[in-house]
């Protein structure tokens, strides 16, 4: 593929008015019949021509007003159709009739089959697998669907939009005729057919109207659908209320099917979703199954008005609607649980995926402005980083003021594909605020480093912050301009109270919010009467590398005394990581880890303190991971060294802690029946990170096998599992409770996938070996995405010992596994390769042997455009 810029944006020279598709479904030989009615473009000279989209399709028919076009007018290549002699002024009919083979579509890109169920999927690029289209954001039409089926064995006909009607055909076969009235990009198309159960339920909106709700699974599985009902439900509502946002169709639908590249995709008014993210139920889902289910649920669904009704003029803007509605999802799961641990979930996710991806060899900016495969652009800097620069409008701009720039948005720019400066023009409307500076979120890649450092004067009473920030070089952006960085932050006395300042001069402070301008800018505090101790970048409000050096003494205070509980959460996290990069470096001198007591201690005092919430206890438990180690120490990194430190402190906290940790475990247990809410998956949390340091105290595998027998809903029995199995992976008992897992849920997918995560994420050298092995398991399935994830997917991304393996054979395997998947699925295979991002921050040794895998891969041949595009930019 070649590059696309976005400075080439230019409009297209025909408007689509509307489209009419008539689909003869069969696995092998599917027909599309696609009547596009056109009309050029005022001011586009007559001998332009129609130039369409297509991949790797067979046409089998094009008329021009029903009339054949004759062969030297028009002209088909691997990618286009270009047609011309086309009418200057007058609407006219392209017809394109296709011949499609859904069975054997395995990239699971346009129209393909999944367990018998037809299936599409078109962003971003998908529908130009159908038929030949003008296949891009921008080009907004009605469609009107007409599928036709055997109606035995494809009982099922959905599309867009609202049912017209359907009727037995005489032959065997029925057809149903779908409209959607709302104007929409291609990418938004979806068909369904097949045999599949059904939930249904119904929701008023707030302006009376009745929408039918209608979830639609395997047979059998419709009892796991309530809680995505239930969730659905919640959002419609929420929407509402937050955003006054309503539903604008008479149904909305959701399909959950088990082949998916995707977490979901939002099509006009037909969700369909990878099943993991709709089936749930006590016995299989563990908690985090089920607020996975909420958060993606409700972001589908808020997609409807951020994305669909507004959506994007070129992919290039691809934040404006994901990290647009990754924001509402965000604020619609803390509204439904608690707003600090929520917040702590996300940071964590935020530093684990998107900070590496900024400080590797895949940097980009929120919004980009070259790709090469636009489908490896659904990254967590697009969703997570374009969340948190919404985030940070809302933090400047205020509650009253954000508000007013969405309803603004909405207002003016319903049924438009628009542009990231649209977007932040609505916020500079509503505020009077300038965003130029702020918006430089969008346009430059990387994490900000903010260095700070305080002076206290005590006779003049006054605090100094200094504060200097630097944006690393990335891909193609060597310089940088400094960055409009809100810090919340509080300045808290060694006695705890939070203080505040007669007067403040050097940066603008609105509330508890400075505001960072320049590259380096010295703020100081008036009439500050002791000491304090600033507690920056509460709440994480702006996602940036903070380097302010602290006693242990100090962060301990601030993870005592601050009234923002994120903050206390990120001191603790502070001290753990300072305590495990200490660690790491006497692993590596060959002198004994050292436990900070401070740190010991002011857990212990977290854990212990039952006016805390348990899944707040819980959080401040987990200390740093591998990666999170890795990425603070930057280079040089030996990840055994890592996991031995990391081991060691968890075992001084075990050891310290083993009392309390046991008495939490018994006063945790639960009597009651099992309820996914976040207070009783809190206490599980607690109750299961007690258990992991029990049992690392105790050194025996007895209590993990007690637990695993006791557990009454997945998310104990996978815990047990994940403490026995990771802890004593070559005992007897961790080989018994593997077999009974897997007797117990063998008819359950999405359970085996966790059977064999876990399997894949044992530490240690010998996991490859174990890996290899259950490749050749009869359960495993190169086909499914989520099979193929759950085991190749989690050694490569979360099992730092074993995939770097000294002797670099992890990196082999992946690079075996990228060749044998590229050809058959390119975009899963793409993702996969993302976890060679970091390569060149490990020791020399290992970054060798990256780089000869990486090697490999691109001297591949006929490498999928997704894969050579990241194994390029990962080797650059
Ligand atoms: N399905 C993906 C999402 O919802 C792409 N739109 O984010
Ligand atoms: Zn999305």
């Amino acid at each position: 593929g070649e590059i696309i810029h976005l400075e080439d944006y230019q409009a297209t020279d025909f408007v689509l008015e509307r489209v009419d598709l008539t689909f003869e479904l069969d696995p092998l030989e599917t027909k599309v019949e696609a009547r596009l009615i056109f009309h050029r473009r005022e001011g586009v000279a007559a001998d332009r021509p129609l130039v369409l989209d297509g991949d790797e399709l067979k046409m089998t028919g094009l008329l021009l007003d029903q009339e054949p076009i004759a062969a030297d007018d028009y002209t088909e290549t691997a990618e286009t159709l270009t047609i011309r002699g086309l009418p200057d002024s007058t609407p006219f009919e392209i017809t394109v009739t296709t011949e499609l083979s859904p069975q054997t579509n395995t990239k699971l890109m346009g129209l393909y089959r999944t367990n018998d169920v037809y299936c599409t999927q078109c962003e971003a690029e998908g529908f130009r697998r159908i038929t030949f289209f003008p296949d891009r954001p921008d080009v907004l039409a009605v469609y009107t669907v007409n599928i036709i089926a055997d109606k035995a064995t494809v009982p099922l006909l959905l599309s867009n939009g609202n049912f017209l009607g359907g009727a037995g055909m005489g032959d065997g076969r029925h057809f149903a005729a779908w409209f959607d009235p709302h104007p929409k990009p291609s990418y938004l198309f979806a068909l369904v057919a097949g045999d599949l159960g059904v939930i249904e339920d119904s929701f008023t909106t707030m302006s009376g109207r009745e929408v039918v709700l209608k979830i639609y699974v395997e047979h059998g599985k419709e009892p796991r659908a309530a809680y995505a009902m239930d969730a659905l439900k919640r959002s419609m509502r929420w929407d509402e209320e937050v955003f006054g946002r309503e539903y604008d169709l008479d149904i909305f639908m959701i399909v959950a099917v088990s082949d998916f590249n995707m977490g979901a995709m939002e099509n006009k008014g037909l969700n369909v979703f990878n099943d993991k993210y709709v089936l749930a139920d006590p016995e299989t889902a563990t908690d985090q199954d089920y607020a996975n289910i909420e958060a993606i649920i409700a972001h589908e669904y808020f997609h409807n008005w951020t994305g669909n009704r507004i959506t994007c003029r070129d992919w290039f803007q691809l934040c404006l609607k994901e990290g647009l509605t990754v924001y509402r999802d965000h604020q619609f799961s803390a509204d439904q649980r608690s707003r600090a641990v929520k917040r702590i979930a996300e940071v964590r996710h935020l530093k684990a995926e998107q900070f590496p991806e900024d400080g590797g060899p895949l940097a980009h900016p929120v919004r980009p402005t070259r790709y090469r495969e636009i489908n490896n652009f659904y990254t967590t800097t697009v969703y997570e980083k374009g969340s948190e620069v919404t985030g940070m409008i809302a933090t400047l701009l205020g509650p009253d003021l954000f508000k007013a720039g969405m309803d603004l948005y909405f207002e003016r720019h319903d049924g438009q594909a628009v542009t990231i400066e649209d977007f932040v023009r609505c916020f500079e409307a509503a505020s009077g605020r300038d965003l130029t500076q702020f918006a430089l979120w969008y346009h430059q890649a990387g994490t900000p480093l903010v260095s700070a450092s305080g002076t206290y004067d005590a006779s003049r009473q006054t605090f100094t912050l200094a504060l200097e920030q630097t944006v690393p070089p990335t891909p193609g952006q060597s310089t940088k301009q400094p960055m409009h960085i809100p810090l919340r932050f509080a300045l808290i006395s060694e006695d705890g109270t939070i203080l505040t300042a007669s007067g403040v001069s050097g940066a603008e402070v609105t509330g508890d919010v400075l505001h960072l301008v320049e590259r380096s800018q010295s703020v100081t505090f008036e009439g500050i009467a002791s000491r304090p101790v600033v507690s920056l970048n509460r709440g994480f409000s702006a996602p940036i590398n903070l380097h302010f050096e602290k006693s242990s003494t100090d962060r301990a205070r601030i993870a005592r005394f601050e009234t923002d509980l994120f903050a206390r959460w990120q001191a603790l996290n502070d001290m753990a990581l300072d305590a495990l990069v200490a660690a790491t470096a006497s692993v590596r001198a060959g002198t004994p880890v050292i436990c900070d007591q401070a740190l010991i201690d002011a857990l212990m005092a977290t854990v212990s303190d039952d006016t805390l919430e348990p899944a707040f206890r819980a959080q401040a438990l987990a200390l740093p991971s591998e990666s999170d180690i890795a990425r603070e120490i930057g280079r040089d990194n030996d990840p055994d060294a890592i996991f031995a430190a990391r081991r060691a402190i968890m075992t001084a906290i075990a050891t310290a802690g083993r009392e309390t940790f046991a008495g939490l475990f018994e006063t945790t247990r639960s009597t009651e029946a099992f309820s996914p809410d976040a207070a009783s998956a809190g206490r599980r949390a607690l109750r299961n990170s007690a258990l992991a340091y029990l049992v690392l105290a105790e050194n025996t595998p007895a209590r993990a096998v007690e637990a695993f027998s006791a557990a009454d809903n997945m998310t104990d029995l996978s815990q047990a599992l994940t403490i026995l199995v990771h802890r004593f992976p070559d005992t007897p008992e961790a080989a018994a409770a593997l077999e009974s897992f897997q007797t117990r849920f063998a008819d359950n997918a999405l359970v085996l996938d966790k059977w064999f995560t876990v399997q894949a994420t044992i530490p240690g050298a010998a996991t490859l070996e174990r890996v290899e092995a259950l490749m050749g398991h009869p359960l495993f399935n190169g086909l499914n995405p989520n099979r193929v994830r759950a085991l190749v997917g989690t050694f490569a991304f979360s099992n730092a010992t074993g995939f770097n393996r000294a002797d670099g054979k992890g990196y082999r395997f992946l690079a075996r596994q990228i060749l044998d998947i590229d050809p058959r699925n390119p975009q899963l295979a793409a993702r996969l390769l993302t976890s060679m991002r970091s390569w060149r921050s490990l020791e020399a040794g290992r970054a060798e042997h990256a780089r000869a895998a990486l090697g490999e891969i691109a001297a591949g041949a006929k490498l999928s455009p997704d894969v050579s595009d990241i194994v390029e930019r990962t080797l650059k």
